[in-house]
This record gives structure tokens, sequence and C-alpha cells, in this order.
């Protein structure tokens, strides 16, 4: 019984405790909501969780960095070549298949019919076009400053809906307000005024989402020509190797606090969230249909894809993942989870450390199927409440721009209802209808952030299968691990 035991809590114990440790957070969370806590409460209370959410988010940028600089610099260009174009090319294509998924399921249930929907609009001014937003996110994407950018991200911890003002041509901010401090409820409030040098439109927060996508593309750009300097380049590459050892040791070391912070991560959330009998009546069907539609992309379509490009059991490789399913869903942050995302694919799934250290980075930054086909959904789902015909053309272009804004989207919390604002405003829908969805949106999160990380993970599995001829693994494994027999 004794070895048995050891064995279990060796392989499954982080998961099960993890497992509990949402659990929990969830009954402590709806049973301290009726003791009505004080903000300063609710913040100790949280005060374990937000330990959680920063030591993840600390490690995110060393560990993007380091795995892509070490990782590509030692890959043979052709086959690094493959691997990038097998890598983006199966990323863009899940991606635009669980935008599909997401319109032909909202287009079947209709979720915006019969909806008892408090239509509480700000009527909205003229909004931002399409190619305003698209500007704005390809903007992003390449950081002024490559310093502030690593710092800047995750500063947009409120959820921004952009407004553009005629008179002044520039977009005023509208956050939304804790309810304690907007007794009316969680609606649009607060109008800040832009900073003066604001010269064009910006989507609010999307330059720390896209500069994450400029961090990887230049670090990626840093590996491959480090590669090509051979010897020349070798003191960094050792360096960039060192860091991302010394980073996957403390992932190693502080993943057994996590089961604790995610008690208090979960139960803070569900302290601060809407009334929940509310949430039901008004967005049931919309609920539903993300969900179903989360549900039949991450565990049929992308399953059945894993198995006819390997030819092996997804459900085993998936067992090997839900440790990192179960800190997405509890963090709601791909980017934080990557740490733990990394550490499943090299320990429990044994995928090949330099394709690992490749297509999880830039899958973390690009490839979002969970928010894609959310925000496909979710924007059929307004036009639906608005009474709003879309032509085919207009389907059309919310697939191409769910897509994009879901590249757009970085893991942080809630990314995907900012990016939405792309694809409300390609088909003339006022942005500001997103205050429509907000509130069940913190639980639609977790289950979409899921549905990415397992994206990215099943992805690595497929290209380190496809790739398998140029990275034999018993060189590459024993290259990494210091030429150990
Ligand atoms: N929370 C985002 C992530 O981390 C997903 C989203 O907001 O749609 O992947």
């Amino acid at each position: 019984v004794r070895t048995y035991l050891k064995q279990y809590v060796k392989r499954n114990g982080l998961l099960t405790l993890s497992v509990l440790g949402v659990g929990t957070g969830c009954v402590l969370g709806y049973m301290l909501r009726g003791l009505e806590m004080s903000t300063q409460a609710k913040m100790y209370f949280s005060f374990p969780g937000e330990l959680l959410m920063r030591m993840l988010k600390m490690l995110i940028l060393p560990l993007i960095t380091s795995s892509l600089m070490s990782g590509l610099s030692s890959m043979e260009s052709k086959a690094c070549c493959r691997m990038g174009v097998l890598t983006v090319t199966y990323y863009l294509w899940t991606t635009f298949i669980a935008v599909v998924v997401g319109i032909v399921l909202v287009l079947i249930i209709k979720p915006g019919y019969g909806t008892e929907m408090e239509m509480n609009r700000l009527g909205g001014g003229p909004v931002m076009t399409s190619a305003d937003a698209l500007l704005d996110l390809v903007r992003n994407m390449i950081p002024s400053n490559l310093i502030e950018a690593t710092f800047q991200q995750y500063k947009t911890d409120l959820i921004p809906v952009l407004k553009t003002q005629v008179t002044t041509k520039q977009p005023s901010f509208l956050y939304l307000m804790p309810d304690e401090e907007n007794p009316k409820g969680r609606t649009v409030l607060l109008e800040l005024t832009p900073p003066p040098d604001m010269h064009y439109k910006t989507i609010p927060g999307s330059s720390q989402q896209m500069n994450v996508l400029g961090i990887v593309i230049f670090s990626a750009t840093m590996g491959l020509l480090l590669g090509k300097m051979g010897e020349r380049g070798a003191p960094l590459v050792n360096v960039c190797q060192c860091i991302n050892e010394c980073v996957m040791k403390i992932i190693n070391a502080a993943v057994w606090y996590f089961p604790f912070g995610i008690i208090f991560l979960v139960a803070g959330k569900i302290l601060d969230m809407d009334d929940p009998s509310t949430l039901g009546r008004k967005l049931g069907w919309y609920t539903v249909t993300v969900l179903g539609g989360l549900f039949i992309h991450g565990l049929i379509l992308l399953p059945f894809f894993y198995f006819l490009l390997t030819r092996k059991n997804p459900f085993s490789y998936i067992r090997g993942l839900l440790q990192a399913m179960v800190i997405a869903l509890a963090t709601s942050s791909s980017s934080a989870t990557l740490p733990i995302t990394m550490k499943c694919l090299l320990e429990n799934c044994h995928v090949d450390r330099q394709i690992a250290r490749f297509v999880l980075p830039v899958g973390a930054t690009i490839n979002m199927d969970g928010t894609a086909l959310y925000e496909a959904v979710a924007a059929i789902f307004i036009a639906q409440v608005n009474e709003y015909e879309l032509d085919f053309g207009q389907l059309v272009t919310i697939s191409i721009t769910a897509t994009a804004a879901s590249i757009g989207a970085a893991g942080i919390p809630q990314a995907g209802l900012v990016t939405m604002v792309i694809v409300l405003t390609s088909v003339g829908l006022p942005p500001d209808d997103i205050t429509l969805i907000v509130a069940i949106d913190w639980i639609l999160d977790r289950f979409r952030t899921m549905i990415n990380v397992l994206g990215d993970a099943l992805a690595a599995g497929i290209i380190a299968h496809l790739c398998r001829k140029d990275f034999p693994r018993d060189t590459v494994q024993n290259e990494d691990e210091g030429g150990k027999p």
C-alpha cells in the first residue's frame, strides 16, 4: 500500500491537490458570498491567490525568451524552418476551424432570440473602424521599447471598453467599475481622457497584448541569428540554456504552493462575481453555446486531429496535461500556465525539448482556439440580441476577424473580451455592447483558456511527431541534459 501511495503521490499528487483546490475555492467562495465582505477583507482573503498569479507571471518572460533563444539557436536551419512553417500553419488552421465550429453552433442554437436582456448600452458614438483596429494590433506587435514592453504587460487588470468620441477624434477609454464602487451594477462608467500624445486610435490593452507577441518574434529572431553565429553566439546560448533550466527548477520548487493559492484565487473571483441567479436567466443559451463549442472543438476535433496525424491515443496524451489544464482553469491565463504546460509536456508527455521550447511559447501567444471560437459566438450573439441580421459576407468577415483577434489576444485574463472590439467593429456592431456579456465572461474565460492551453500542447505533440526525423530524440535529449549517456 505504501509503495502504491508513493507512486500515486509522485504521478498524481499535484493534480489531485489542484483539483481539490478548485473545488474548495468554489465552495468557500459561495459560502463567503453571504457574509457581504468589505473590499479590504476581500483583498486580504484573495492575497494567497494573488501571490500565485504573480509567481506565474514572473516566470513567463524569462521562460519565453530563454526557451526560444536557446531552443532555436541549436536547431539546424532547414529543420527549424520546416518546424516553424508546420507550427504556424497548424495553428492558423485549427483556430479557423474553431471559429467555424462556433459560427455553426451559434446559428443553430440562436441563443440571442428571446433573451431577457436589459440593453444597458451606452449609446456609443461612431466606433473605431476594423482597419484601425487591425492596424493597431500590428503596430503593437513591434514594441518600440522592449524593456517597457516587458514590464508593461499585465497592466490592464480592468476590462477596458472602447468608445470613440467624434469631437476629439480620440478614444476615451471606458472602464468597468467593481460593484462596490458602482451600485448600478457592472456597467461602463468611468470616462478617462486619453493621453495627450495619442494621435492614433487604439484598442485599450492591445499594446500590452501585442507586445508579448513582439517579444516572442524578437526572441525567435535572436535564437535563429545566434544559431548562425556558431561559436561566437555560444556564450549567450549557454546563458539562455542556464536561465531556461533555472526557470524549470523554480517551477518545480514553487509548484506545490499552487493548490493552496488556487483555493484563494478561485474563491476570491467568486466573491467578486455578479449574482449567479440573474446570470442564468439572461445568458443561459449563450453560455451553453460557448461551452458546447469549446467541448466539441477541444475534446473531439483537436484529439481527432492528433490521432489523424500521429496515430497515437490522444487521451493518454491529454491525461499528461491535466495539471496544466487545471492551472489554466484556475488562473484563466494561458501565459501564466505556460511554465506548467512546459513541465507537463517534458515530464508527462515526453515531447522533444527543442520542439516544446518553440511550439509552446509561440502557441501561448498566437494560438487561441478557445478565444477565437468565443469571439465569433459572442459577436453573432450580440447581433442577434440587437435583431441585426448578418449576411454571409459578414459571417465570413467575423470568421476572419475572430481568427485575427485571437492571434492579437495575449494570454492574460479576459483578453478575448478586449480584442473582440475588432470583430464587432468589422460588422458594424457597437463595441460597447460587450457589456452585455461581461458578467458571465469570467467563467467562460476559464474554459476557453483551458482549450487554448490544450490546443498548444496537442500541437507540440503533433509537430514533434511530424518532425521526429529532424530531431532524433536520443541525440537532442542528451545534448540538452549535458550529454548524459
Ligand atoms: N484568458 C485568455 C488566455 O489566457 C483567453 C481569453 O481571454 O480569451 O488564453
